[in-house]
């Protein structure tokens, strides 16, 4: 089947950064991908050696182009009118399939698979389906292209952060960091100097740590590095700090412990969006535990005071992998929405 995916870059990278982690997934099964993008300049450091059969398009040619099988409309972005009224046209319409924000809320499992029928404008007539990123049985499941675990069990950290130059000393402990602008990072320095700790910096925010660490704390700050170099930065950390959609999933596939900053928003909902998956991943957690990862990640999101201590690290790794575990156990993303597609005739 061919593939149109749609994606509008709103701000930050998590829409492009997802929907090229979906066209690559999708492109490495063999299911030709038209991506058309409004903006596609964060490739350029995000993706530099493209992905087999995913085309980049310009959004603004889409109108004059046919709709192939299936049309995804990532994180309801509208694809041009023009576009929508040709697929309207065709004799057997494509599946319009809406690929919505991944949340852990109730309501994700309620709305996955519901079909729209769209009763006005350019799609009248067409069904719309809504698919739903999740962490659990009854959702959209996780991207996690074929392969992915196997280049994790793989992968040699000393030797990746040896050759980068990010070696850490003997002693440290190594994470990285990638926040939004406001993350209380004095107080996390302060935390996290209670043993020698090397921080890898990505880009933007996170930058300014490095004016506020001292001894036993050392910086790098890196370039923005390719998808697949950042998930093995994820790989080579002790403890992670992700932020939004995306590399928040890379980070829980990495199995290492890891903060999440929630994409905030002015409504407080994120609040309620960061406790519904903080009640599904410390499901089993013992209660010390939980409690410390509570505390902190609310404390990150600016949610509640800092804590005294960070949590203990082989309580929290073990959580991590276990977390890790009961992921892989349901289908990737890839898998149901290619079973999806192939059903919504
Ligand atoms: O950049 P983000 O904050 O994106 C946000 C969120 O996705 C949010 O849900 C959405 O509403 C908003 O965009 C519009 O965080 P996220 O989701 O982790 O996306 C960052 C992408 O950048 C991700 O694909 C990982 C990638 N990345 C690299 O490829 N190299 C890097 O060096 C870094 C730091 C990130």
């Amino acid at each position: 089947m061919h593939w149109d995916l749609f994606c509008r870059v709103v701000d930050n990278f998590g829409d492009i950064g997802v929907c090229w982690r979906l066209a690559a997934d999708l492109g490495a099964r063999g299911q030709p991908v038209r991506l058309w993008v409004d903006d596609p300049s964060a490739l350029a450091w995000m993706a530099p050696q493209g992905a087999p059969q995913v085309e980049l398009r310009r959004w603004a040619d889409a109108e004059n182009s046919a709709p192939g099988a299936v049309v995804i409309e990532a994180f309801g972005c509208d694809p041009p009118p023009a576009f929508v009224a040709r697929m309207a046209r065709l004799p057997a319409p494509p599946r319009w399939i809406n690929l919505e924000y991944l949340s852990a809320e109730g309501y994700v499992r309620r709305s996955h698979g519901l079909r729209s029928p769209q009763l006005a404008g350019p799609g009248k007539g067409l069904d719309k389906w809504f698919f739903y990123p999740g962490f659990e049985p009854g959702t959209g499941g996780l991207i996690r292209e074929p392969g992915l675990m196997d280049a994790r069990q793989r992968f040699d950290a000393t030797a990746w952060l040896h050759e980068r130059g990010w070696a850490p000393q003997s002693g440290e402990r190594v994470v990285s960091l990638f926040c939004y602008p406001g993350a209380p990072l004095a107080a996390l320095l302060r935390s996290l100097a209670d043993r020698p700790t090397l921080l890898l910096l990505t880009p933007g925010a996170a930058t300014q740590a490095a004016a506020l660490a001292a001894p036993p704390l050392r910086c790098l700050t890196l370039p923005w590095l390719t998808q697949p170099d950042y998930d093995r930065l994820l790989w080579a950390c002790e403890l992670n700090f992700v932020r939004g959609e995306d590399s928040f999933v890379r980070a829980q596939w990495a199995g290492a412990p890891f903060v999440w900053q929630i994409y905030p928003q002015h409504d407080a909902a994120h609040a309620a969006k960061l406790d519904a998956f903080l009640a599904l991943m410390l499901a089993d957690a013992d209660a010390g535990t939980a409690a410390g990862l509570r505390s902190l990640w609310h404390a990150w999101n600016g949610l509640g005071p800092w804590p005294a201590a960070l949590p203990s690290g082989d309580a929290w790794q073990a959580l991590a992998r276990g977390w890790r575990e009961r992921l892989l156990a349901q289908p990737d993303l890839g898998t149901q929405l290619l079973r999806f597609a192939a059903e919504k005739r």
